[in-house]
């Protein structure tokens, strides 16, 4: 089990508590789409992807960034049971949607480079570390019943 210290705690439940899920989980997703635009291969359904903008204005894309900014946040409420809270939306993600694993880190990135140009300098380093820990284990929980 991950071991959590009361900062990070702290830490993840607050900068939670200040993103505006409508705002941060679209941007995330359109990001990560443009920047690694291989991870389009998965949204076929979505429509439009072909420039930068039809990524931004694709209503499909910002309600999927919400949606996968919610599931980031389940974990929060079951911080010391991480691996299970993610088994089903593991099994999902391997075995429906064959969403090669490496793509989750470069989601979390992206959400990552978001969040902090949000913050600005409110962002310290230790914030960053916890911040970073907690998306490293949920992608670890997200990667678990792939084989
Ligand atoms: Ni992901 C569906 C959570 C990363 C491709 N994804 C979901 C759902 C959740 C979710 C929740 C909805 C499940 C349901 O309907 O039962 N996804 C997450 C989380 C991450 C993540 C927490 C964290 C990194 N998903 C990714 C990545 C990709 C991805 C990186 C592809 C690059 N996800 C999908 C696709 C679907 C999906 C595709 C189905 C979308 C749809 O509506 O058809």
């Amino acid at each position: 089990m991950v071991e959590w210290t009361d900062f990070e705690r702290a830490t993840i439940q607050d900068l939670f508590s200040k993103i505006d899920y409508d705002v941060v989980g679209p941007a995330a997703l359109s990001r990560c789409l443009i920047v690694y635009p291989w991870t389009q291969r998965y949204f076929g359904s979505f429509g439009d992807l072909s420039t930068d903008n039809a990524i931004f204005s694709n209503p499909k894309v910002a309600k999927h960034g919400v949606v996968a900014l919610t599931g980031l946040k389940m974990a929060l409420d079951n911080m010391d049971n991480i691996k299970n809270t993610y088994s089903a939306l593991s099994v999902l993600h391997s075995e429906k949607l064959h969403v090669d694993p490496d793509n989750f880190r470069l989601l979390c990135d992206c959400l990552t480079i978001v969040v902090a140009g949000k913050m600005g300098r409110k962002c310290t380093p230790e914030m960053q570390a916890a911040w970073q820990k907690y998306l490293c284990v949920v992608v670890s929980a997200l990667g678990r019943q792939y084989h």
